[in-house]
This record gives C-alpha cells, structure tokens and sequence, in this order.
C-alpha cells in the first residue's frame, strides 16, 4: 500500500508512524507530509529516513490512502482534493464528523457501513471514542437511554503547546500560554471553544458523536470535558441509564469479551484505570463498575484511555487496516 501520513511532524501524527511500526501496516511507499516550514525535515521510520513533502506533492503521488491529523482547516482544504485523485482519506479532525455523507468509524462498533464509495471517513473524537468502546456493547444488550458524562482530559488533546504550558509552569517559567489560565495545579471546565448553548465544543462532540455512531438518535448524552494536568490519556466517569433491568456480573462479562475493552475492576487490591498505567496502550479500560442506587436500572463506571492511541493514530490505523483487508481501496 501507499500511504500517506498527513500531519507526520505533529503529536498524533508522531503516534501514527509508531502504530504504524508496531502493527507491521503493509507499506510500500511511504509519504510524510507536513505544512511548508517542514519541508526537507528527515523523519525516520523503521530504520529509514523520510523526507518530509508537501500538501500537493502527496496529492500528486497519489497514495491509496491518507491518514489525517493536521487540523480541521487542512482536512477541510486538502481532503477533497487528495479523493478527487483517488485517494482514500482517514481523518482524525472534526471537519467532516457530522457531515451526513460521510461515515464516523469505530471499527469495532460500525467498519462494517464502510464501502469502496467512501473516499472521506471521520475518526471520532478522542473522548467520544473511549466512551463509545465502553457504551456499544452495553447498548446493544441493555439499551442506553441516557448518559452523564464528567471528563478529565489529558493536556496531550491540545497539542504540543499545552504540554509546552505545563512544562513551563513546572519550571515556574514564563511561555507561551495554550490555555486562558495556569494548569499546574488545576482543572479547568473548560475543553475547547464555548458554543452559544453554554456547553464547549468538545462536551456538544460527546453528545452529537454518540447518536451518530450508534446509529440512534433517542441516546440522550449531557457532558462536562474538564482539562486537568495529566500526560498519559483521558478518564471519563460515566453515568447510565439503561431502558431495561441488568445484571452487574453481565455488565463486566459483556464489557470483557468486547474487543478493545479491558475490565480492570477489583476494589479489594486497589485496581481500577489510571491513565499512567493506560499510556502507550491501545486498549479502553474500565473499571469501578457498580449500580447507581439513587434510581432504577442506572450503573457507573470509569472509563480510561490513551487519547493519542486508541483515542487518535490506532482507531485512525485500524480504520486503514480495515478498508485493506475488506479490498475497499
Ligand atoms: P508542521 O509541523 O509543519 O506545523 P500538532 O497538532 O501536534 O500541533 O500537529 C499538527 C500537524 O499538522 C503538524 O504535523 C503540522 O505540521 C501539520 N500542519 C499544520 N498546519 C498545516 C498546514 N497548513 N498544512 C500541512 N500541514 C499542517
Ligand atoms: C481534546 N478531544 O482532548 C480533544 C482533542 O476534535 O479531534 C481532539 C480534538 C478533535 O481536547
């Protein structure tokens, strides 16, 4: 396969190369693309140098796909024009999430909608995507008729800037600011750009997301995104209320035998997901699984993963690895 990495020098794109390693992705030529100021930057991979090329090289070379992350404005501009020339694009960006005529994919939930038609698929959000991975299997045997979710979101989802901001700050050093205020030592309610309803960008994601990709518009989801000073992936405490009676022993059966799920619940010996312990898997775990007893069928639980993983490069590489195997590209 050609493959094109878009975005190759950032933070996601960094972890995409290594998915990309790790999972041995057929590769037979291999284009890094970045904006213009990294032009002629070396990248390595798998032992070999790359040098980094430009949007229009790569349109040019026509790769069979492109894997996205350089932001929603390139997506928007540069998407279109890389499948008008055949390729198939995987995006990481929400440019093109809610648009009806393009799939939103979690491979274990809903690959199977892809077909050789879709020249633009969506990856999710990183925080929708964790929630999804815990939430699909138990809609699918309880039926979800809604969800509160409290986020507590890894400084890695901004960019390098925000990790810039938190070294600085250890450092009682001045910089530039990625946030409005200091997040050493903080939480901020506050994970990207306020929409007029009152919530962020990011909570309006979870909600929308969710009945997009369970197919189901009656899921009804009320989110907080918090930004707190963490490195190694996002935790998300989860609320639900399911339509029918259920079992918690055949919440934890069914969580584990998902694909992509680990069950890490055991109050006895301190276990439960944290992100240092979910950093560089790809992997959700979830964990403090238990019955809301303030009213009927309603459970908790926390829900735990690598934003950059299985939140960004692996969702967005399995994706790829699946159009492959389905001989969709
Ligand atoms: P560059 O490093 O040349 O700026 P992050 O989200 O970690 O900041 O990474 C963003 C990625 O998207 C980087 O690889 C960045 O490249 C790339 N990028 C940003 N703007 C553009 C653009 N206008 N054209 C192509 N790539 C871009
Ligand atoms: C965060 N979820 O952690 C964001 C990062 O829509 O793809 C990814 C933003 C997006 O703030």
């Amino acid at each position: 396969m050609r493959i094109a990495v878009v975005g190759a020098t950032g933070m996601v794109g960094e972890i995409m190369l290594k998915v990309l390693a790790e999972r041995d992705f057929p590769i037979t030529d291999l284009y890094l693309v970045a904006s213009e100021r990294s032009v002629g930057k070396k990248i390595n991979f798998k032992g070999k140098d790359y040098e980094v090329i430009g949007l229009q090289t790569a349109v040019d070379n026509k790769p069979d796909i492109a894997l996205f992350s350089a932001g929603g404005e390139t997506s928007l501009e540069w998407a279109p024009k890389f499948a008008e020339n055949g390729t198939t694009v995987v995006d990481n960006s929400s440019a093109w999430r809610m648009d009806e005529t393009k799939k939103l994919v979690i491979p274990e939930i809903n690959a199977s909608e892809l077909t050789k038609e879709d020249k633009i698929i969506a990856n999710p959000n990183c925080s929708t995507i964790q929630l999804l991975m815990a939430l699909k299997p138990l809609h699918d045997a309880f039926k979800i008729k809604r969800v509160i979710v409290s986020t507590y979101q890894s400084i890695t989802g901004t960019g390098v800037k925000a990790v810039e901001q938190l070294e600085n700050e250890y450092k009682d050093e001045k910089g530039e600011m990625a946030y409005p205020y200091p997040i050493h030592k903080n939480a901020l309610p506050h994970c990207d750009v306020f929409q007029e309803n009152g919530y962020t960008k990011e909570e309006m994601k979870l909600t929308k997301e969710t009945k997009k990709i369970l197919g189901d518009d009656s899921v009804l989801v009320s989110a907080t995104a918090i930004r707190i000073p963490v490195v190694g992936g996002h935790s998300e405490s989860v609320n639900i209320e399911f339509e029918n009676e259920f079992d918690e022993a055949d919440v934890r059966k069914i969580l584990s035998q998902f694909p992509g799920v680990t069950v890490q619940d055991n109050p006895d010996t301190n276990t439960y997901p944290m992100p240092i312990y979910a950093e560089g898997k790809d992997d959700v775990f979830v964990g403090r699984i238990r019955r809301d007893y303030s009213q009927p069928k309603s459970l908790n639980m926390w829900v735990v993963a690598d934003n950059l993983r299985k939140g960004a490069a692996t969702n967005t590489v399995q994706i790829a690895e699946y159009l492959i195997e389905n001989k969709l590209v």
